[in-house]
């Protein structure tokens, strides 16, 4: 799959009187290179009718485009790929259906992140870093501890997820992320495009820390 740096994911609660679309678009100018859809209140015609105008945005700007949990969905409207927890489709049928679009997985400790990738997961979310309000029935944070496990031992791309804010995102990088994901700070956010910007100068001075340093 293509690799991406900084991932924002839709919760229209955090954006009450702005169209989704606008705030999504704002998040792609600000640097966002993937996108995904997560809506689990909506009927699920109108869930596709957002996939099929965030597939439209994605495309004109060229990022990536994912639909939570909606196999059905990505397929009709041509998404990117799928995301999934660990309560979805196991990965191996998944695959079945979804071809070599991009399935990504949710996962919360060491056992669940080898297993995505030994199942041939194209990336994982690594996740909730911090308490989060933006998931239900979410598991307790596993803190930048896992953080750092994912980074030294799985081999696939792995996104950090939950409670990441500008404030506390250097921690993350620390531990050895260079994909962040974030709901709330990035939509949330009074300068939506500002606040990607400053995400995104946070991973690169990392990463170019980590370049500098002797490598393990
Ligand atoms: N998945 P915010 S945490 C959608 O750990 C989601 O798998 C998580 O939202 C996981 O950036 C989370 O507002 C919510 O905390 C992330």
């Amino acid at each position: 799959m293509k690799d991406f740096k900084l991932y924002a994911i839709t919760g229209e609660q955090f954006h009450p009187g702005r169209p989704m679309l606008e705030v999504m678009e704002e998040a792609i100018r600000g640097g966002c290179d993937i996108i995904q859809l997560r809506d689990k209140k909506s009927a699920k015609r109108d869930v596709l009718e957002k996939a099929k105008a965030l597939r439209e945005l994605t495309r004109r700007y060229g990022v990536t485009f994912i639909v939570n949990d909606h196999i059905d969905i990505a397929l009709a409207v041509d998404a990117d790929g799928i995301h999934l927890g660990q309560d979805d489709l196991p990965l191996a049928d998944a695959r079945k259906i979804v071809g070599n679009k991009i399935i990504g997985i949710s996962t919360h400790a060491i056992e669940e992140a080898r297993q995505a990738e030994i199942d041939g997961a194209d990336y994982i979310g690594v996740g909730p870093v911090f308490p989060t309000k933006s998931k239900e029935d979410v598991v307790a944070p596993v803190t930048t501890a896992y953080v750092r496990q994912v980074a030294q031992e799985i081999r696939i791309p792995f996104v950090a997820i939950g409670g990441i804010k500008l404030h506390n995102v250097d921690q993350v990088l620390e531990a050895g992320a260079t994909r962040i994901c974030a709901i709330s700070e990035i939509i949330g956010s009074s300068d939506i495009q500002a606040t990607c910007r400053s995400f995104l100068a946070k991973i690169q001075a990392a990463s170019e820390q980590s370049g500098s340093r002797p490598s393990r």
